[in-house]
């Protein structure tokens, strides 16, 4: 029993993850004491991660930024606390300056990612807009090579609801490790299997979804469209693909499967892939003979200069197998409903005769540095850690050392926020106000806020609103960034009649009451119209042709380099990339270490303990070694984020798609390979 003086509210997890789980706070005299799993929430129900359950010691920890800071000179490490006022004053000087120099906010940019993916967290993207011209990001560093794919076969990115996965005959998970990233979709997978389904995973690593796998499938990192084509090729010559679905719903055929009789041999399967003749014809059996079938490509899959291409020869499995549109089959990578909001923050329009300007987020120091006319001289950088999280970080290093104002509003001093000349603390989703849906799930819920903001700290939706009104007085009608509003004002405008009436909701409040579920497009292509231009599911894309990308999902031979490692860096159970560094209950493990076979060390004189410099073109950090018989020989493991981070190994190497969707193409960061030699003491 709970005492009565609890005051109990509904909170979301923000973060960059498939579960976006409901939580339950609990609050005694203002302080948040607990935290568990909102039962109510269909998806998550009732259970956290341990990051989840750890927000306590997230939200209190000493490291938490309380006020705003000054430093100067900038990387220096010398701080001196500021107000509030110095601090918008200082930066909105800057920005008039600016404009009074150039005749235009062109030289002012932001990079926001994915530090919180709240609807009111686009404020950023609002504010910036509510100046007119500026300089913007487009592009993303997730998933951009897998989305195009997706929408070059289908015309559109829907995923099925995760939650039907329970009723699939065989789960085929390619490069997704969601016993980590997605721990909530292992109660589906573990529904299905007791109906009988069997579980595959393929993957280059030996990974805890492996581990609980029936068949695990170890790749050679890039090489999936050759598997996925060696099993159609083989499913065609046993007369087992779908024959009415490819002759009444795909486009292209002919040239498809002519491509795959000629070019794809079971035994360039083999060797390409290192998978044995014996698993790829039992995968085939699998496939031909097991419907339903849920598809999972991961989003480690296509961070590879071969992602985009990988992902469209899984969707022509998918598709030929006659697996799309059925209940418990499918493809699943992303589903679309944040889409269905009119997240009125991100798009709040710029005044037309003043649009932004265009920077690759992927490839920004470099695109920034090139800017003329005017250059790029302020920085505001929010729900974003570049400096652990991009590549080219040599580059990155340059351009913040560049800039006349570097901004970084963040809850930690990041290795970002320590190149910046102020820093700014924001609130955790604790003390603000949100509304927060799936990108994987179909669940929406609400985040109410639990706390008062510690110390000084404010959400950026409260940033925007002080910065705009000190913009405005200083130079009237500067901004039309609507200041007045309120956090509950924002969050009723993203609930249009059809966001209420797919919901079942009579109005937003009743989110009050636990977290709803959209009713639309569970079982997307059911009705077999794609959204392509040709109606079909395309097997031969000619929009693909059109940006000069082959019209069939070809397999292209993995990137070499001189180097002789590939090196991977997938996400770590107790992290979320370079986040949650500073909470000590998850501290559980060393982090900077690199993972290697006994083989590839010995080979080096290297053993298990050794601090070993890992270099190539882009850079060179040291590690300590853990050896692992898991790790396939020619691939080292890294985490992200850390006092070290792998990154500065990351140059610029483009995924082959992105440009569609996103805009930019996404990052082929899996195509990275390293040199490493023992450190002698
Ligand atoms: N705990 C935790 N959860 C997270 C995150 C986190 O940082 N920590 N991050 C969130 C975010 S932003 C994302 S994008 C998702 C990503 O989560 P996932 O979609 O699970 O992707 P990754 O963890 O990047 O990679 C998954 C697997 O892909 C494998 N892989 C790499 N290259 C290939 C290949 O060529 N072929 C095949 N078959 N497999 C390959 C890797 O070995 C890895 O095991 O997780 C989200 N959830
Ligand atoms: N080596 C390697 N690099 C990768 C990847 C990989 O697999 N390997 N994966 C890529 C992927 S999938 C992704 S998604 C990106 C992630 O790239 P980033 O989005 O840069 O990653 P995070 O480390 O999550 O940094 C987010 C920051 O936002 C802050 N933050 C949290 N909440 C708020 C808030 O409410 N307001 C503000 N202003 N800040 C907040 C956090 O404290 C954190 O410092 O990394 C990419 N980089
Ligand atoms: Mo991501």
């Amino acid at each position: 029993m709970l005492p009565t003086d609890y005051k109990i509210f509904r909170n979301v997890c923000p973060r960059n993850c498939y579960d976006t789980c409901g939580i339950i706070s609990y609050v005694k005299n203002g302080e948040l004491i607990k935290v568990e799993g909102d039962p109510k929430h269909g998806y998550t129900k009732g259970r956290l991660c341990a990051k989840g359950y750890a927000y306590t010691q997230y939200v209190y920890s000493p490291d938490r930024l309380r006020y705003p800071l000054r430093q100067y000179p900038r990387g220096s490490g010398t701080w001196e606390r500021i107000s509030w006022e110095q601090a918008i004053e200082i930066i909105a000087d800057k920005i008039l300056e600016l404009n009074k120099r150039y005749g235009s906010n062109l030289a002012l940019a932001h990079n926001k990612f994915s530090g919180n993916l709240g609807l009111l967290h686009y404020a950023v993207e609002g504010m910036f807009n509510s100046m007119g011209e500026h300089t913007k990001t487009i592009g993303n560093a997730c998933l951009a090579a897998g989305f195009d794919a997706i929408s070059y076969d289908f015309g559109d990115n829907i995923n099925p609801d995760p939650e039907d996965m329970a009723d699939s005959k065989l789960i085929v998970i390619w490069g997704a490790n969601p016993a980590w990233t997605a721990i909530h979709q292992l109660s589906h997978i573990n529904a299905a299997r007791e109906k009988g389904a069997k579980v595959v995973v393929i993957d280059p690593l030996y990974t805890p979804t492996a581990a609980k796998a029936d068949i695990f499938v170890q790749i050679r990192p890039s090489t999936d469209s050759l598997l996925a084509l060696g099993i159609v090729k083989i499913l065609m010559e046993q007369d087992k693909c779908d024959n009415d679905f490819i002759r009444d719903h795909t486009w292209g055929w002919e040239p498809f499967s002519s491509y795959v009789k000629e070019k794809i041999s079971i035994s360039l399967v083999r060797e390409v892939t290192g998978i044995t003749e014996e698993v790829i014809f039992e995968l085939a059996s699998l496939y031909g003979s097991t419907k339903p079938c849920a598809n999972w490509v991961g989003f480690g899959l296509q961070r590879s200069m071969n992602g985009g291409q990988n992902t469209r020869a899984i969707n022509a499995l998918v598709g030929v197998t006659g697996n799309i549109g059925r209940k418990g089959g499918g493809l699943y990578y992303f589903n679309p409903t944040p889409n269905y909001f009119p997240q009125s923050l991100l798009n709040h329009p710029s005044p037309e005769s003043r649009q932004p300007r265009e920077v690759d987020i992927n490839r920004f120091a470099d695109d920034i540095l090139s800017l003329a006319n005017p250059p790029v001289k302020m920085l505001w950088v929010a729900s974003r850690n570049p400096l652990s999280q991009d590549q080219n970080l040599a580059r990155w290093q340059e351009l913040l050392e560049s800039l006349e104002l570097v901004v970084t509003v963040d809850l930690f001093m990041t290795r970002t926020a320590e190149m910046s000349d102020l820093v700014l603390p924001a609130t955790s989703t604790f003390e603000n106000d949100d509304v927060n849906v799936g990108y994987w799930h179909y669940w929406l819920a609400i985040n109410q806020k639990a706390i008062e903001p510690l110390y000084e700290a404010k959400s950026d939706l409260e940033i925007a609103r002080i910065l705009t009104r000190k913009l405005n007085e200083l130079s009237p009608g500067f901004s039309d960034f609507p200041y007045e509003l309120t956090d509950e004002d924002w969050i009723s405008k993203e609930f249009t009649p059809k966001v209420l009436e797919i919901y079942g909701l009579a109005n937003w409040e009743e989110l009050k009451d636990g977290p709803r579920k959209c009713s639309g497009n569970k079982i997307p292509w059911e009705d077999r119209r794609f959204k392509t231009k040709t109606g079909k599911f395309e097997l031969y894309s000619r929009d693909a042709k059109e940006n000069e990308l082959p019209a069939i999902s070809t397999y292209n031979q993995p990137r070499n380099d001189i180097y002789p490692l590939r090196l991977l860096s997938p996400q770590h159970r107790n992290r979320l990339h370079s986040q949650y560094d500073f909470v000590p209950w998850l501290n559980d493990e060393h982090f900077d270490i690199l993972k290697m076979n006994q083989k590839d060390a010995r080979q080096r004189g290297i053993e298990e303990g050794d601090t070993v410099c890992i270099y190539n073109e882009a850079g060179l950090l040291s590690k300590k070694i853990k050896l692992s018989p898991y790790i396939p020989l020619g691939v080292v493991v890294a985490s992200q984020g850390g006092l070290k981070p792998i990154n500065s190994l990351m140059f610029d190497l483009p995924a082959d798609m992105g440009m569609k969707e996103s805009g930019s193409r996404g990052l082929a960061i899996n195509d990275v390979y390293v040199e490493c030699k023992k450190q002698v003491k």
